[in-house]
């Protein structure tokens, strides 16, 4: 037997499945998570790198955790949707391209060209997502950037597909073909004979998509932890709270945090405070989230001095925002707090973590916490508090 290799053509693709309507149903719920995911995205970068018109309100304390949780688990929950829409398009990626006519050629190569960019830009954004999420930090100060930018490439050519594809898909949502179409005229070839329904595969899309979200939020919703295998982290870590970075991984010496440890407060005037100056302010307690850029997030009882009251040691004026440092060099190791939320009654200089002295892990000797705030900007292991006008 010889078996000759050719490209598919689109009568390769059987399945009697496939509809411009399936096709728009899964469309519309992929743009969806994909509009979810963009905005929510931008939400986050916003706060992270603030343009002067941007301010995120201080409360709700767990709005930010709300909206990056909703960022990963809708992005994990989209992975099935893009799997089956692609699925139902397949046999248009075979379909010949037409020769002859320039103008029919340059509409079809301009449009693959975008649809091309639609899906290249759809993998990047999942694959750099999870594996972001994974701790598989293969290109650490790379990511945000390019998936940032691959955002708008990708919503962008979403908005242009949309538009484009938008009277078919009306015209598709209008007519009923929820049962398989009747028998073509010719006799059915082998394969093109099935079993489950447009209704099957659309439910068990949607079965897919929940599983992922649900098997994803433990780290988020703490009651869903048993079942979430797919949560990114286990919720567990010392004092209850999980670690992203370690003081030994950020590269803190114990001379550093020892008891020769101060805080310096940089105002009109200049104070340095040991921990036992900074345990003898007045103490406060709240109850805070921690919510990761990467989607895990856990409430947890802080005490500590709040930041109005140290601003108030050094500065009696206006000012516009405090510029926090740690002994951290890396990334995570500097924040900006803007004035509204430094002034915030929950806006702690923490020093206990859920009634213990802070792990050396959360920062000790004194990290910040505040409310409605990414994980990342929750500096630790502070070494200076900088008030500026
Ligand atoms: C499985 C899917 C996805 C996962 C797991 C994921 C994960 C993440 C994570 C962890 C961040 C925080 C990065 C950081 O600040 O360090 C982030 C930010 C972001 N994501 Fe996604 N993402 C996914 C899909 C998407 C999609 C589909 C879009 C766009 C439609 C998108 C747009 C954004 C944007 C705009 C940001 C802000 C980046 C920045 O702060 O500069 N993401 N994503
Ligand atoms: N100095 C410093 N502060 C930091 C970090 C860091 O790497 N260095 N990581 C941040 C991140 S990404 C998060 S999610 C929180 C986690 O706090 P935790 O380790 O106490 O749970 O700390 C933040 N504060
Ligand atoms: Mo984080």
């Amino acid at each position: 037997m010889i078996i000759r290799l050719r490209p598919p053509n689109e009568q390769d693709f059987r399945s009697p499945l496939r509809s411009e309507r399936l096709t728009s149903i899964l469309g519309i719920a992929l743009g969806l998570a994909f509009t979810i995911c963009f905005l929510t995205g931008l939400i986050s970068h916003l706060i992270q790198h603030p343009p002067g018109w941007f301010a995120w309100p201080t409360g709700p304390s767990w709005l930010y955790r709300v909206t990056q949780g909703l960022h990963v688990t809708t992005g994990m929950a989209a992975i099935p949707l893009l799997a089956v829409k692609l699925w139902s398009v397949a046999p248009k990626f075979w379909r010949r391209f037409p020769t002859g006519r320039a103008r029919a050629m340059i509409i079809e190569a301009v449009e693959r060209g975008t649809i091309l960019l639609l899906i290249g830009a759809a993998f990047f954004e999942v694959l750099t997502g999870l594996l972001n999420v994974a701790e598989a930090y293969l290109w650490p100060f790379f990511f945000p950037e390019v998936h940032y930018l691959m955002a708008w490439l990708l919503i962008g050519s979403v908005v242009l597909h949309v538009a484009v594809r938008l009277p078919i898909m009306i015209s598709a949502l209008r007519r009923r073909d929820r049962r398989p179409p009747p028998p073509p005229a010719e006799p059915r070839a082998p394969g093109a004979e099935t079993t489950i329904t447009r209704r099957h595969l659309l439910t068990g899309t949607a079965i897919a998509a929940a599983v992922i979200a649900i098997a994803t939020l433990g780290d988020k919703i703490p009651a869903l932890r048993g079942v979430s295998v797919l949560a990114q982290r286990s919720g567990t870590g010392p004092q209850g709270l999980p670690v992203n970075r370690t003081a030994a991984a950020a590269g803190i010496r114990a001379d550093q945090v020892g008891a020769d440890y101060r805080l310096a407060l940089v105002g009109t005037r200049t104070v340095e405070l040991s921990l036992a100056d900074l345990t003898a302010l007045p103490q406060r307690t709240v109850e805070l989230p921690i919510a990761c850029v990467e989607g895990w997030s856990q409430l947890a009882t802080w005490t500590g001095v709040r930041l109005s009251d140290l601003i108030g040691l050094v500065d009696d004026h206006d000012f516009t925002e405090a510029r926090l440092a740690s002994f951290d060099a890396g990334p995570y190791g500097r924040s900006v707090v803007a004035s509204a939320l430094a002034r915030h009654p929950e806006t702690l200089i923490a020093l206990r973590l859920n009634g213990e002295v802070l792990d050396h892990d959360h920062g000790f000797p004194a990290r910040l916490i505040a409310p409605n705030r990414p994980g990342a900007l929750q500096t630790k292991w502070l070494s200076r508090i900088e008030i500026v006008r």
